[in-house]
C-alpha cells in the first residue's frame, strides 16, 4: 500500500485565530452568498445559496416540509431519493407549489370528511391552515377553516367530522381594516374577494392574504429569480433506476440534482452524469459524491459534475468505517479537495463548488468547514432535531428528543447508496437508528448558528466566504488545549459540566 504519513484531522482538532476587527466588520455586512453549482470565471453560478447550507438526502431529514422551511431562510434541501420515484416527484411538486402567502391546497375537504382526512391532507400540504368548501373543491363556497389548533389528534377523535371542529368562516369575517366581507356563501377563492383569511392562535381574525399577493414577498431569498417565484429545491439519485428517476424529477421541476453514494469515486456516477448531462443538453444541474482526496474530486469533475461532496464515514449516524475501514478525518479531505478545486479553476476557469457532507457537531465546525474551503455545507443530524424534519417527536427519559436514522440503517433500507454493482446481494448495515435532542424550530436554531459564524468572521475581520476561505489562520489544538477551551476548574451551577 502506499502509506500517506499526513494525519487524518477532523474539525475539532482546529481553532481560528482571531485577526484585526475593523468598524466596519459588524455582523449586518456579512455576506454569506455561496455557489451551489459550478460556473465560469467571470460568469455567475445559475443557482446560489444565500446561506451555505444544504439538508441531507435522508428519510429523517429531507422530505417536502424540511425543503419549504430551509429554502424560505435561504438554504437548499435535496429531497431522499430512497423512496418510491412517484413519493419523490409529489414532494418535490409540493416545494414548487409553494407560494409565500398564497394557499394552493386550499380545499379538497367538505364538513363531512373527518380528521382523518385533514391529517392526510396536513400531511401531503405542509399547511397549517386548509380551508373547507361545501363540495370539497377549490372553486366550492368556503365554509370555514381548519387550523392546527381546531383539533387534538387522537385515536378517538381520528374518526369525528370536519364539521364539529372547523371554524366557521361566519365567526371569522368580521368587518376588518377597510375591508368588508358581505357574504360566507360567496365563493371566496376564485372570483371576489381573492383573499385567504388567516387567523391567530385565539381564532381571531388576524390578516388577509391577498392570493397575488406573493409577488411582494421578498423575504424569501431562495426563489429562483427567472418571472417564476418558487423556492429551490434539490433530489437525490442513485446509479440504479435513475433513467426513470431523472425525466420525472425534472419533470416536476426539480432545480438540482445530487447523486447520493456514501462513495462517489466510481464509473457508476460518471456514467450517471452522462446520462443527464447528454439528455438534457447539459441544462441539468447535478452533483456528485462524496470523495475525501484529490483524485476523486478530479475524477468527478472531468465526469461533469455541477459541484462535488466531500466526506465518507464522518457522519454522526454513519458506522462506514468501522464496517469497510474506508474514509479519512473530515478536516484533511476538505483541505485536499479544496486544494484540487483551486488548481483546477487556474487550469481550467472552471469554479466545481465542494460541499462538506456530514460530521458537523459543534456550530463553530461550520465556520472552520467553511475556511478550509467547503462552499457550502450539507447537514443530516443538524436538522433532523427541529420540527420540520419528518420524524417523530417522542419524550425519552424525561427529555424530548426526535429520531433520526442514517440512510445504511436497516431502518432506511438505501442499499443502493452503499451498493458496489455485481450479482452478489451481500447487505449489512453502515449506519444507526437513533435519537438526537429536540432542539424547536428550524429558523429559530438557524438564526443563532448563523449569528455565531458572522460573529467569528468579524472577529476575524471577514465579510465574505470567499475572504474566510482565502485568508483566515487557522491552527491544529492540542488535546490539552482542548479542555482548556471549556468550562474548567470550576463548578458549574446548574451541575450540567
Ligand atoms: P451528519 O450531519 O448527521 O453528521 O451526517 C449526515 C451525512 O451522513 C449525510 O449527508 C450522508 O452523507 C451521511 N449518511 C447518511 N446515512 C448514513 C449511514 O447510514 C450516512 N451511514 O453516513
Amino acid at each position: 500500500a502506499n502509506i500517506i504519513n499526513e494525519i487524518s484531522r477532523t474539525f475539532s482538532e482546529y481553532l481560528i485565530l482571531p485577526g484585526l476587527t475593523k468598524k466596519s466588520n459588524t455582523p449586518d455586512t456579512v455576506n454569506l452568498k455561496t455557489p451551489l453549482v459550478k460556473y465560469k470565471k467571470g460568469e455567475l453560478p445559475k443557482i446560489s445559496l444565500n446561506i451555505p447550507f444544504v439538508s441531507a438526502i435522508m428519510q429523517s431529514v429531507s422530505d417536502n416540509g424540511l425543503a419549504i422551511a430551509l429554502a424560505k431562510e435561504g438554504g437548499l434541501s435535496f429531497i431522499f431519493g430512497s423512496q418510491s420515484i412517484e413519493e419523490q416527484v409529489k414532494m418535490v411538486m409540493i416545494v414548487k407549489k409553494y407560494k409565500a402567502g398564497f394557499v394552493e391546497s386550499r380545499a379538497n375537504l367538505t364538513p363531512e370528511h373527518t380528521l382523518k382526512d385533514v391529517l392526510a391532507l396536513k400531511k401531503k400540504t405542509s399547511f397549517s391552515t386548509v380551508g373547507v368548501t361545501d363540495d370539497g373543491s377549490s372553486c366550492g363556497k368556503l365554509l370555514g377553516l381548519i387550523t392546527s389548533r381546531d383539533y387534538r389528534v387522537s385515536k378517538d377523535n381520528l374518526g369525528k367530522k370536519v364539521k364539529d371542529f372547523m371554524t366557521p368562516l361566519s365567526s371569522l369575517i368580521t368587518a376588518k381594516d377597510g375591508i368588508t366581507l358581505n357574504d360566507a356563501n360567496d365563493t371566496i377563492w376564485e372570483h371576489k374577494l381573492n383573499n385567504l383569511p388567516i387567523i391567530d392562535k385565539n381564532g381571531k381574525l388576524k390578516y388577509f392574504v391577498f392570493r397575488k399577493d406573493y409577488d411582494s414577498h421578498k423575504d424569501h431569498p431562495n426563489e429562483l429569480s427567472d418571472d417564476k417565484k418558487r423556492l429551490v429545491v434539490g433530489a437525490g439519485i442513485n446509479t440504479r433506476d435513475y433513467e426513470e428517476r431523472v425525466p420525472a424529477l425534472v419533470e416536476a421541476g426539480v432545480d438540482v440534482l445530487c447523486i447520493d453514494s456514501s462513495d462517489g469515486f466510481s464509473e457508476w456516477q460518471k456514467e450517471t452524469i452522462a446520462f443527464v448531462k447528454k439528455k438534457y443538453d447539459n441544462n441539468v444541474l447535478i452533483g456528485a459524491g462524496n470523495v475525501v482526496d484529490k483524485d476523486g474530486f478530479l475524477y468527478l469533475a472531468k465526469a461533469g459534475a455541477d459541484f462535488v461532496k466531500v466526506g465518507v464515514g464522518g457522519g454522526s449516524i454513519c458506522i462506514t468505517r468501522e464496517q469497510k475501514g474506508i474514509g479519512r478525518g473530515q478536516a484533511t479531505a476538505l483541505i485536499d479537495v479544496a486544494q484540487a478545486r483551486d488548481e483546477y479553476f487556474l487550469e481550467t476557469g472552471e469554479y466545481i463548488p465542494i460541499c462538506s457532507d456530514g460530521g458537523i457537531v459543534q456550530d463553530y465546525h461550520i465556520t472552520l468547514a467553511l475556511a478550509m474551503g467547503a462552499d457550502f455545507l450539507m447537514m443530516g443530524r443538524y436538522f433532523a432535531r427541529f420540527d420540520e424534519s419528518p420524524t417523530r417527536k417522542l419524550l425519552v427519559g424525561g427529555n424530548y428528543v426526535k429520531e433520526y436514522w442514517g440512510e445504511g440503517s436497516n431502518r432506511a433500507r438505501n442499499w443502493q447508496r452503499y451498493d458496489m454493482g455485481g450479482k452478489d446481494n451481500l447487505k449489512f448495515e453502515e449506519g444507526v437508528d437513533s435519537y438526537v435532542p429536540y432542539a424547536g424550530k428550524l429558523k429559530d436554531n438557524l438564526d443563532q448558528t448563523i449569528g455565531k459564524t458572522k460573529s467569528t468572521m468579524c472577529s476575524c475581520g471577514l465579510s465574505s466566504i470567499k475572504e474566510l476561505q482565502s485568508d483566515a489562520k487557522l491552527t491544529l489544538v492540542s488535546s490539552t488545549s482542548i479542555i482548556e477551551g471549556g468550562a474548567h476548574d470550576v463548578i458549574v451551577k446548574d451541575g450540567k459540566n
